[in-house]
């Protein structure tokens, strides 16, 4: 049975595990208000939105343990710390291609977060077609008594190549990374579809603006926001008039 000293230092060692796994919470929470920010704004300034979803994820403690051993990393929360750039996580989902730079451009552009690794997929796809723009942040988070600097990585990609990566990690895990050559050479030719789908919708989208830079008429729809703020037609009120006279 554990004695007293052995459990105050059980209690000390789980606040500490805590603690650390907090800070990156709180980098996560930092680094989604900034994308929500950038995301209402531009929405707001341009009339339409180039995030079409954003999601966060922290590392469970069973997977940063067998990811800090598989790199060989110090097994200290400090050599984890410094060897780990992916225990918080952001996946910002855009519908074009030109969008996940505009969005890269925009969080690198902030004078908080200092870029320290850019892998770009997206130009230089890896051999199984994965495709995606990654950048690892560095936040400062204030905690009470001291600022910290947090590491995010965020990942950037359209829907197509969004859908394409969650089927190959499924199919990665259910085969138990032992895929068999024939799934593999599908996913890539999959990847090369999902690519030309990305730049042929970017192509169609692009047209669909100009049109409207043209003058086109509108889609129909409006926000549910902007009840109240839109115009009525006039149309409409008169009919409203003769509606309301009759009764
Ligand atoms: P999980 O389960 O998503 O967290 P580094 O961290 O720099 O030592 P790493 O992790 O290879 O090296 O960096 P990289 O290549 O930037 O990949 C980071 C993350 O991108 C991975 O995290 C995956 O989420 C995703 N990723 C990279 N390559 C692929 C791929 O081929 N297919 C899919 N579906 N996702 C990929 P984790 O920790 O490997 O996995």
């Amino acid at each position: 049975m554990p004695d007293a000293g052995d459990l105050k230092q059980l209690r000390a060692l789980t606040d500490e595990f805590t603690r650390f796994m907090l800070s990156y919470k709180f980098a996560v929470d930092e680094m989604m208000t900034k994308i929500n920010i950038l995301r209402e704004e531009f929405s707001h300034r341009h009339d339409y939105s180039p995030i079409e979803h954003v999601s966060s994820r922290l590392k469970s403690p069973d997977s940063i343990l067998a990811k800090a051993a598989r790199k060989g990393c110090e097994l200290t929360l400090a050599g984890i710390r410094s060897d780990l750039h992916d225990i918080a996580g952001i996946r910002v989902t855009c519908s074009f291609i030109s969008d996940t730079y505009k969005i890269f451009d925009m969080i690198a552009a902030q004078r908080d977060v200092t870029v320290l690794q850019v892998r770009d997929y997206i130009k230089e796809p890896k051999p199984n077609g994965y495709r995606s723009l990654h950048m690892i942040v560095e936040v400062p988070v204030f905690l009470s008594d001291h600022v910290e600097q947090v590491k995010v990585e965020i990942q950037i990609r359209t829907i197509a190549m969004d859908f394409w990566a969650s089927l190959e990690h499924k199919i990665y895990y259910k085969y138990n990374r032992a895929v068999p050559e024939r799934l593999l050479a599908e996913l890539r030719d999959a990847a090369l579809a999902a690519g030309s789908l990305d730049v042929r919708m970017e192509r169609l989208h692009d047209e669909v603006i100009a049109l409207r830079d043209l003058g086109g008429a509108d889609d129909g729809v409006m926000d549910a926001r902007d009840i109240g703020r839109a115009g009525v037609p006039e149309a409409l009120l008169r009919m409203l008039a003769v509606s309301r006279s009759a009764e």
